[in-house]
Formats: C-alpha cells, sequence, structure tokens
C-alpha cells in the first residue's frame, strides 16, 4: 500500500462491533468482563482503548513499524522511551534539539542518574567521540529544532549498529510523508503528534513507533506502567488529522520553498534555515532522506538586532505569534524566548539560537498572502 493511502487506512477496519466506518470515540474507562479474565480484548483504558487502538495501528502504518504507542504529548512520549534506561546509562543527543527535550534531559532525568552528552550529529566522529560501554541510546532530531540541521539517520544508525546502543528519532519536524527514519535503521521513532500528524493546532498528543517485538512490549510497559496514555478524544483528533496528512504536507512543502526562496532575496535577512535551499550546509543529505523539505523556515536578521524581531512579530497580520508549529495555519515563534528559553543562554548562544532568530512554521494558506504578510512586515 502506498503511503497516501496508508494515512487513510493502514491497519485500519470499519468498527466491528457496528461498522462504522470511522473509528468512533470509546469514552468508557473500563470494560465488561463475563467471568475474571475472560473480556473481548480490552480491560481498562491505561492498558488499551479501541480508539487509541485504532491510532497506534495508524501510527504504525505509516512510520512503517510493527507496533504503535498514543501518549498524552510528545514530551510524554519522549519520558515513555527515556524510563526504557536505568541509573548509570548514558544518552548522546543532538546538540540543537527542542528546549522542552533538553529540559527533560537535564533537569528530570540527569537527577535519577542519567548521563547526557550533546553533540552536533551533524559530524557524525562527534557520536563516537562521546560512546563509552555505558552508551545506550543516541537521541537524534532530525530536521532540529529551530536551527533545521540535517542529521544523516542511515549514516548514525550504521555506526552504533552491533554496539547494543538505540537510536531513537524525533521525527516531529519532517512527519512520517517525509521521512521514514524506521527504514533508515532507526530503533524508535518519536513524534510530537500535537504538530503535523494532528495538523490543526487543535490537540497535545505524542507518538513512539518501533518494529521489535521486545521493543515493543518494553515501549508498552512504559506507557501502560508510567500512565502518560492519550485519551480517546485526542487519539480520534489525530487520527483524523492522519487522514490529511499527505495533502497537507504537500502545501506545506510548496508554501516553505516560496517563503525561504523569498526570504532568501530579502535585503533584511542575515542567515537563512531550510534545508531545501541548495546553500544549506546539510541539504544533499536532506535530499537523499527526505521526500520533501517541509513547512519550517528559520532566519536571523543582516542587524543582529533583538527589536527588529520583535517588530517584524509585532507587525504580522497572517501569521500568528504562538508556540508549537505544523497546523495548516501559519505561526510565527521566537524560539529565545518562547520555545527554547529553558536553555540557558550560554548554550543557546553557542548552539546559534540568537536573541534575533524567528522561527516560521508555514501553513497551507495562498502562498501570496503569506509571502505579502512577510513583505509587509519586513518592510
Ligand atoms: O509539545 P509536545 O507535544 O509535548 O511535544 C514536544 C516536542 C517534541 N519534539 C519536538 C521536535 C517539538 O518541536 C516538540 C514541541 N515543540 C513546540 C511546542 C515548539 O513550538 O517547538
Amino acid at each position: 500500500m502506498k503511503f497516501n493511502t496508508k494515512t487513510i487506512h493502514g491497519k485500519q477496519q470499519h468498527d466491528p462491533s457496528t461498522g462504522a466506518v470511522m473509528t468512533p470515540i470509546y469514552q468508557t474507562s473500563t470494560f465488561a468482563q463475563s467471568s475474571p479474565g475472560v473480556h473481548k480484548g480490552y480491560e481498562y483504558s491505561r492498558a488499551a482503548n479501541p480508539t487509541r487502538t485504532a491510532l497506534e495501528n495508524a501510527l504504525a502504518a505509516i512510520e512503517n513499524g510493527t507496533h504503535g504507542f498514543a501518549f498524552g504529548s510528545g514530551l510524554a512520549a519522549t519520558d515513555g522511551i527515556l524510563k526504557l534506561l536505568k541509573a548509570g546509562d548514558e544518552v548522546i543527543a543532538m546538540d540543537d534539539l527542542y528546549g522542552g527535550s533538553f529540559r527533560m534531559f537535564t533537569r528530570i532525568y540527569q537527577n535519577f542518574g542519567l548521563k547526557f552528552s550533546f553533540v552536533d550529529m551533524t559530524r557524525p566522529e562527534n557520536i563516537l567521540a562521546k560512546i563509552t560501554p555505558q552508551t545506550k541510546l543516541i537521541w537524534v532530531e532530525t530536521p532540529t529544532n529551530p536551527l533545521m540541521k540535517i542529521v544523516d539517520i542511515k549514516l548514525v544508525c550504521d555506526l552504533v549498529k552491533d554496539k547494543g546502543i538505540m537510536v531513537a528519532v524525533d521525527n516531529t519536524f519532517a512527519s512520517p510523508y517525509l521521512q521514514n527514519p524506521l527504514d533508515l535503521g532507526a530503533d524508535i521513532v518519536m513524534h510530537s503528534a500535537t504538530k503535523y500528524l494532528g495538523g490543526h493546532s487543535d490537540v497535545v498528543a505524542g507518538a513512539v513507533v518501533v518494529k521489535d517485538e521486545s521493543l515493543a512490549e518494553k515501549i508498552h510497559f512504559s506507557l501502560f506502567a508510567g500512565g502518560g496514555i492519550l485519551g480517546p478524544q485526542d487519539a480520534y483528533l489525530i487520527l483524523r488529522g492522519i487522514k490529511t496528512l499527505h495533502v497537507r504536507m504537500q502545501r506545506h512543502c510548496e508554501n516553505g520553498m516560496k517563503v525561504a526562496e523569498f526570504l532568501k532575496t530579502h535585503p533584511k535577512i542575515g542567515q537563512l534555515f531550510f534545508p531545501g535551499l541548495i546553500e544549506h550546509p546539510n541539504h544533499e543529505i536532506a535530499k537523499k532522506q527526505m521526500k520533501g523539505f517541509g513547512g519550517m523556515v528559520s532566519f536571523n536578521f543582516k542587524s543582529g538586532k533583538k527589536e527588529d524581531a520583535f517588530r517584524f512579530f509585532e507587525r504580522l497580520k497572517i501569521f500568528t505569534l504562538a508556540e508549537s508549529l505544523g497546523g495548516v495555519e501559519s505561526l510565527a515563534n521566537h524560539p529565545a524566548s518562547m520555545t527554547h528559553a529553558s536553555i540557558p543562554i550560554e548554550i543557546r548562544t553557542e548552539q546559534g539560537i540568537s536573541d534575533d532568530l524567528v522561527r516560521l512554521s508555514v501553513g497551507i494558506e495562498d502562498a501570496d498572502d503569506l509571502l505579502a504578510d512577510l513583505e509587509q512586515s519586513l518592510d
């Protein structure tokens, strides 16, 4: 089955009890048993719920995995993965990544005895330099949030193959339409389903997909025993969103490219971060491992002034200044004070998350209107 069919039909069935074409919202916490332990496959909704099962099957289908898991948020999904580790284990993580992931790693799990090193994985030799016998997980994010670096997933997986180290990829920015990390050798793929999977900025959710039976059992245990599940209403919304993922992503990619091309020639723009541009340092890798370049574009100002960024945000009319991304509507974000404020300023500055950095989530509106909005605001 091709991807554009899988988003709608992948591992889906009509509701077995009624024939309902769309999976109903099973708003129930518990399920009747005819004798202790005798039931129709469901006991208690923290363990499994039919609406969540339908979503988890859809997630597995579009990420080419065998098992999907739906968590209450992207961070709950990350948390569910980290719970596979134990004190003394070491994690090598991408240096540029969502601020909330960095905050969880350094302010929660470090206190529980995990050790984290952050390296620029666009140079894979940086990973090799940090591997020790205690290394158990490589945490890749690509494209990265907010600087749009691209990591060669297959190269990283090949590097640690046979070393007993798992590779997890946060695939939020690409979405499964553009890239399938499990096909490139990753063990785990994770999403903030709040973003492109949901697609309408109306739900917070997380996803994990694996292709290995014993890893699936461990993730299910982490979800079930840790309790960070997604409720049935939210599971329904993500399932509904996935059905149009391929159509939305095509337009996100088209509009993202148009916005990047426009910004490239604008005299006030300094650095532009978009993997679809031939000038992007990782463009060739992006071309190799992604089906398109997505709708996320970051840039800073030639002036280097925070005030210029703030004036730009305040004058936007169609782009909304807000956290998050991946919805049908265009958003603008100031990473330094919003999504990445939890990263200490010295690390932020070293990474290049400057005070004049702007991150755009380009939506699926008419591109002419988006370009006109950027132009009037920059002028
Ligand atoms: O917000 P939540 O659903 O918990 O997802 C966390 C998360 C994980 N990974 C990546 C790459 C993300 O971008 C996010 C959430 N990011 C934003 C809210 C943002 O505006 O960047």
